[in-house]
């Protein structure tokens, strides 16, 4: 009799550490996925592009490099490192990348010399500048 009573106190025992461990393990998983559906597609970055990152609302500092140097020719990749969508939209109309968000990319390739000035449609505090020299 006092053998089978330890079995059943055994039993409930294992069985709570199961469930216990099911609920944990679920609502984990729950945490794990739901933040994972909020991160923002990667875009690849094209090769041999310069990169420019957006690293904050910050007038002139938020372009990393400002200004950024490149040869005729050349691509320019704007990575978003900030947490907020941003745009890089040129002054002159020559290039606008529409909302870029968190961990997104955009890519533009300059075909004429020249000072391209540029902002953030939304924060048009955000400005940068990008020089194209002749190849
Ligand atoms: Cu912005």
């Amino acid at each position: 009799m006092v053998k089978k009573n330890v079995v059943v106190i055994a039993s409930v025992v294992i069985a709570g550490a199961i469930v216990a461990t099911y609920v944990l393990s679920g609502s984990m998983n729950m945490g794990v996925e739901g933040s994972g559906n909020r991160q923002e597609p990667v875009t690849p970055i094209p090769e041999n592009s310069t990169v420019v990152k957006i690293v904050a609302n910050a007038g002139s500092n938020s372009f990393s490099p400002n200004p950024a140097e490149v040869k005729v020719g050349e691509t320019v990749t704007w990575v978003n490192d900030d947490s907020g969508g941003h745009t890089v939209t040129s002054k002159d109309g020559v290039f606008d990348s529409g909302m870029i968000g968190k961990g997104q990319s955009f890519s533009f390739t300059f075909d004429k010399a020249g000072e391209y000035q540029y902002f953030c449609e939304p924060h048009p505090n955000m400005v940068g500048t990008v020089v194209v020299t002749e190849s």
